[in-house]
């Protein structure tokens, strides 16, 4: 499709910049796009938008868009190229470490727009496949898919929240006025009708000011919904019936929840008893609850996995499953399956056997945690390159100094960008692509979106910026390049979504032309199954497949790896708790720096304090200073707030090079189940910058 000049038009679309995938009015003109506007008749966005979104024409046509291939040459220097020998050049790097070495020295690596933008993905998977790389790692490997196993652990099932429904709605370490506005605007709605809100958070978010606010001590969770749990058997607060007939394990689960008496795990978490108390009696007596927990923020500790779990089972023993305001099964809509089967195991599998598969379902992931160190030592074997795109590993991966060092080790570092990242900065061929709105797309909601399940297409606004192109493409030509090219038969955008939508019933017509606006592709049902996908056919309190594998069938409370408790000298050292990674709704992680409109409101990365811990270390609010751990040190604003729970330091994450978050993490304390890696729970130390 080419544009007109003298086209000026409102289109429907959608707003790729993070996975809320909001409806947009796009007007574009003069092949601009000129303007972007919250569509209102998006079924789960409904017309809101973020600062984010109102600057995607600043974003699709900013000044510093790649706009050309590029090669490193033999002095260093980035080299202008052609498509074709771009291309030609990967192939036959790539070839030739797959005959010196096997497929699997290739990785293959996607970040979080590959969880956005499906076709990313999709065709990332398909050519790795078809290269035979069992190496491919994504956004997974630290986000969102610990709390999919550990949902379906206990459910066989990954239900999610129905908060328009609920009478109680538990915001469990998720602040969704940064990380999800269109869900915010839809619970500051609700909570001004009466919703009660329970906000547990060692931060006094947006939300818990009209809601209860219980702080607490970061990766601690799984304690604090035992001792709710212990509350909720003692006091026989429990759906009786729903356990009875649909759970196995109760018995255990009661015995094992009566060593979690508030009063001692006040001592762990850091939380009044009367308030363990206190929201137990609220979230078991509500006619209907649900936990709307955290995308990451739970998860990412080495008690990641058991965090979630904890919060299933107390959905689970309170009957709040599949029923309207609880968790509940999904529609699902299905989409061709580009994956074709790969021989070998990846990166970390061994390490994170959990991670990679159970009850015979495996994942296409490695553990990228363990990749820096395979690059650098070569053990379990060389991996000599990485194709990355929708992702910039060498920034958001923890320990950034020892991912760029092993980034640095690679024979060809290949990556597809519309910027330049700290990871394309180390890239030998660096591959420009199309922004979402120069190509054609689709969005759905994936597990998200408070479960509202649409779907809806990513139209192709303006033509591809300088000689960009999509990463559907990208692949595709790979492929082809390499003698696959039965695997990858499209040629148009409009073939490969027509695709891709035919298992789901839902055409490309329709969405093109008689919804724009989205489709809604199924409804809740309200049924609590006979058997549930789990090995015993119930609900799982307690998991013996866990157990059989060496982990804990019912959780249990873990000390993070920095904690006074585990490393007294340490703690010492290093007397707060250090948690990075705080959304602002400026940017999208790393993304969106540039874009002078939004760095002006938020110039610097920012630490918030409690005023106690500002004033014990004669900090004021504004001040520079140094936040430090033991693998580094980065220079931040101090907000000092109430709002921060006292020795608690929360910094944004996604900043350039030296004030990079990730200069402060580790790779090697991880979660024994997922292998997710403490990007919220180090000591730090906190002093005024010279
Ligand atoms: N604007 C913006 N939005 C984003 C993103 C972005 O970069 N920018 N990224 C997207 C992505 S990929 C993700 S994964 C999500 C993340 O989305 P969320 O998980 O909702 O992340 P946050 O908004 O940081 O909210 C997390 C909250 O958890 C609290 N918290 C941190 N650690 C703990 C803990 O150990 N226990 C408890 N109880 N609370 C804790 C923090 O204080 C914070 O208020 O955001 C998505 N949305
Ligand atoms: N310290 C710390 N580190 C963190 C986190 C934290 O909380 N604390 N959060 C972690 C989490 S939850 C996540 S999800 C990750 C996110 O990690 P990443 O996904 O690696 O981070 P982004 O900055 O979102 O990188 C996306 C990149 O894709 C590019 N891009 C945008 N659109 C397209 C496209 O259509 N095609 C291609 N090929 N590229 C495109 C962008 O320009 C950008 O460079 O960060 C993790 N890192
Ligand atoms: S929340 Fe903001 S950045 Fe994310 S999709 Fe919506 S408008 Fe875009
Ligand atoms: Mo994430």
């Amino acid at each position: 499709m080419t544009m007109r000049d003298q086209d000026s038009r409102v289109i429907k679309s959608v707003c790729m910049l993070c996975f809320m995938v909001c409806g947009i009015d796009a007007h574009v003109k003069n092949g601009r796009l000129l303007k972007v506007e919250g569509m209102k008749e998006h079924a789960a966005t409904k017309g809101v938008i973020c600062p984010r979104g109102y600057h995607l024409p600043d974003y699709v046509h900013s000044p510093l868009r790649l706009n050309y291939p590029m090669i490193r040459d033999s002095r260093g220097a980035f080299k202008r190229a052609s498509w074709d020998e771009a291309l030609d050049t990967m192939v036959s790097r790539l070839q030739n470490i797959k005959e010196a070495c096997g497929p699997q020295a290739v990785a293959v690596s996607v970040g979080s727009i590959g969880a956005e933008n499906i076709l990313i993905s999709a065709f990332a998977q398909r050519w790795r496949a078809a290269f035979g790389t069992p190496n491919f790692f994504s956004i997974e490997g630290h986000c969102f898919r610990a709390r999919i196993m550990a949902r379906l652990f206990t459910f066989g099932t990954y239900p999610l929240s129905d908060p328009e429904r609920a009478a109680c709605v538990v915001l469990w370490g998720h602040n969704p006025d940064a990380s999800e506005p269109p869900v915010a605007a839809k619970l500051h709605k609700l909570q001004s009708e009466g919703l009660n809100i329970i906000v547990i958070d060692p931060r006094k978010i947006p939300l818990a000011r009209k809601g209860i606010h219980v702080p607490i001590r970061p990766g601690t969770d799984a304690a604090l919904a035992l001792a709710m749990i212990n509350v909720i058997i003692r006091e026989e607060l429990y759906d009786q019936a729903f356990v009875r007939e649909h759970t196995t394990g109760f018995d255990k689960l009661k015995e094992h929840a009566a060593d979690y008496m508030p009063e001692k795990v006040s001592e762990i978490c850091q939380v009044p008893p009367s308030d363990i108390y206190r929201i137990s009696r609220l979230f078991a007596g509500a006619k209907s609850a649900c936990i709307e927990q955290g995308i990451n923020s739970l998860d990412q500790h080495i008690n990641g996995f058991q965090n979630s779990r904890a919060l299933a089972i107390l959905q689970a023993i309170t009957g709040n499953y599949n029923r309207p305001g609880a968790w509940c099964r999904n529609p699902f809509l299905r989409l061709a399956d580009l994956r074709l089967p790969v021989k070998g195991e990846p990166i970390g599998a061994k390490e994170h056997p959990l991670f990679r598969s159970f009850w015979g379902m495996t994942s296409p992931y490695g553990q990228q945690m363990l990749l820096p160190d395979a690059i650098l030592t070569e053990k379990p074997y060389p991996v000599k390159a990485m194709v990355a795109s929708g992702g910039n590993p060498a920034a958001a991966w923890p320990d950034g100094q020892k991912v760029k060092e092993a980034f640095g080790k690679l024979d060809l570092l290949a990556v597809m960008d519309l910027f330049m990242t700290e990871t394309t900065k180390l890239a030998h061929i660096v591959l420009p692509v199309c922004s979402s709105v120069e190509t054609l797309g689709l969005a759905h909601n994936y597990g998200l979106t408070m479960g509202i399940p649409f779907v809806m297409l990513s139209r192709k606004l303006i033509e591809p910026v300088g000689e960009s192109k999509p990463d559907w493409w990208i692949y595709s030509e790979l492929g082809r390049r390499m003698g696959y090219g039965e695997l990858f038969p499209w040629n148009r955008e409009e073939d490969v979504v027509a695709h891709m939508l035919e298992p789901s019933g839902v055409t490309l017509k329709q969405l093109m032309e008689e919804h724009p606006e989205g489709i809604m592709f199924g409804e809740r049902d309200f049924e609590v199954p006979k058997k549930f996908r789990t090995p015993s056919g119930k609900i799982e309190l307690h998991s013996q497949s866990l157990a059989d594998m060496g982990e804990d069938p019912i959780p249990v409370h873990k000390e993070p790896t920095q904690s006074p408790a585990r490393d007294h000298q340490l703690a010492k050292a290093y007397p707060y708790i250090l948690m990075t990674g705080a959304r602002i709704p400026e940017y999208t992680h790393w993304q969106m720096k540039h874009i002078p409109g939004l760095r002006k409101s938020a110039p610097d990365p920012v630490a918030w304090i409690n005023p106690a811990t500002a004033e014990r270390e004669g900090i004021r609010d504004g001040d520079r200073i140094l936040v430090e751990t033991r693998k580094g040190g980065i220079r931040v604003r101090a907000a000092v707030t109430n709002d921060m729970m006292s020795g608690v330091v929360s910094l944004t994450h996604g900043w350039e090079e030296e004030l990079n978050a990730n200069r402060l993490t580790e790779l090697d304390s991880r979660d024994s189940v997922t292998g997710y890696s403490e990007f919220r729970n180090l000591a730090c130390r906190i002093r005024k910058a010279s």
